[in-house]
């Protein structure tokens, strides 16, 4: 129960609804139309959104962190400045997005709680550690890349206080988009050295930047439901399909090579072909058990416990602004 409204865990799709409340709702979001928080939703629909949201809000506080670790040994004042502010706004969309899940019934609190007790998501991605420079090059270049994909799209989508948040979010992501692909190509266009670093990066990234879409259409538990609420304007594959035929030939153009040698597109299609790029380990770095998952959980949970003073200075400022004096 958060607040008055009931959220079951799980699935519920035996919650049975009001269904003419139901066709009314699934009415207007054929019609195009925005569902905002006091609009009547089925259960489902709220649960989904916040399991959705809650999972990109963490994404954004924990994909802080591979690239925060370098900001004390980036290359240059320029650079350093530059990666300040981009963490900056990663921590920023956190904001955004606690704020867009809190407008469906789940406190921030519950939310924060879940993360460190190991019950919600995040992205896959940040489970990976960022050994050199160049990692940092390849997360702000095609992580950045990916999730401009994922965001654009779900943007167009049908809960209205999602949508405002991504459209803000996918203006600075673009921002960061353009820093990483900057970096990418001092380091492609440098040194053997540096040329062999970022392809070592790119390496290093490829599989899991293929999770990072999610599991294969076949395989995914929501998309079926989450489509046709129009909470995801495109499938997992689909997604993942744009980011090969935007970025594949970029990437070639720099004169790196792509990890995977079963990657090649049909040229009657126009789909690209792939090799598996290990589902089981998806599943286990999702399910807690990747390179960096613990030591990502500890550090939120350090930066909790020593955020908690302030938590409560506000909170006590706050009692006793509403309380009246005695
Ligand atoms: N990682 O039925 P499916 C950023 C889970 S941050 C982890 O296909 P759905 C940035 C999924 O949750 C931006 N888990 O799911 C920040 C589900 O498990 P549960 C991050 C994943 O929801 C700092 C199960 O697998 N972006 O850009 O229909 C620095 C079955 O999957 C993943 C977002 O968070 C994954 N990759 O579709 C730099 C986007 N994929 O919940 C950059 C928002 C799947 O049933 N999220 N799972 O236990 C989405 O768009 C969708 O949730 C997904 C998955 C496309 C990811």
């Amino acid at each position: 129960m958060y607040g008055n409204i009931s959220i079951v865990d799980g699935p519920t799709n035996q919650v049975a609804e009001d269904p003419e409340k139901l066709a009314a709702f699934e009415a207007k979001i054929a019609r195009g139309e925005k569902i905002e928080p006091h609009d009547w939703m089925p259960t489902e629909y709220r649960r989904q959104l916040i399991r959705m949201i809650e999972q990109h809000a963490h994404s954004e506080i924990i994909g802080a962190l591979p690239e925060g670790t370098w900001i004390t040994r980036a290359p240059g004042f320029k650079r350093k400045m530059a990666l300040m502010a981009k963490v900056q706004d990663e921590v920023g969309h956190a904001q955004l997005l606690y704020s867009a899940a809190e407008t469906l019934g789940k406190s921030r609190e519950a939310m924060i709680d879940d993360l460190l007790s190991g019950k919600s998501k995040y992205s896959n991605v940040f489970n990976y550690p960022a050994y050199t420079w160049a990692d940092t090059a390849i997360i702000a270049w095609l992580i950045d890349a990916s999730a401009i994909i994922n965001q654009v799209t779900n943007s167009k989508g049908s809960y209205a206080p999602y949508c405002r948040a991504l459209e803000r979010i996918c203006m600075e992501e673009s921002f960061h988009l353009k820093y990483g692909y900057d970096n990418v190509v001092t380091l492609a266009t440098g040194t053997p050295t540096q040329r062999q670093m970022v392809q070592e990066a790119l390496n290093r990234w490829w599989r899991p930047i293929m999770h990072f879409f999610g599991p294969p259409d076949k395989a995914s538990v929501h998309t079926e439901q989450l489509t046709r609420w129009k909470v995801k304007m495109a499938t997992n594959d689909e997604m993942r399909q744009q980011f090969f035929n935007q970025y594949v030939p970029k990437i070639l153009e720099l004169g790196l090579s792509i990890p995977d040698p079963e990657l090649k597109k049909d040229p009657l299609t126009g789909q690209w072909a792939y090799g598996d790029p290990d589902w089981d380990e998806f599943k286990r770095v999702i399910n807690g058990d990747g390179p960096c998952n613990a030591e990502r959980l500890a550090v939120r949970r350090v930066a909790e416990e020593r955020g908690r003073w302030v938590r409560e200075a506000l909170r006590k400022a706050d009692q006793k602004y509403v309380t009246p004096l005695a």
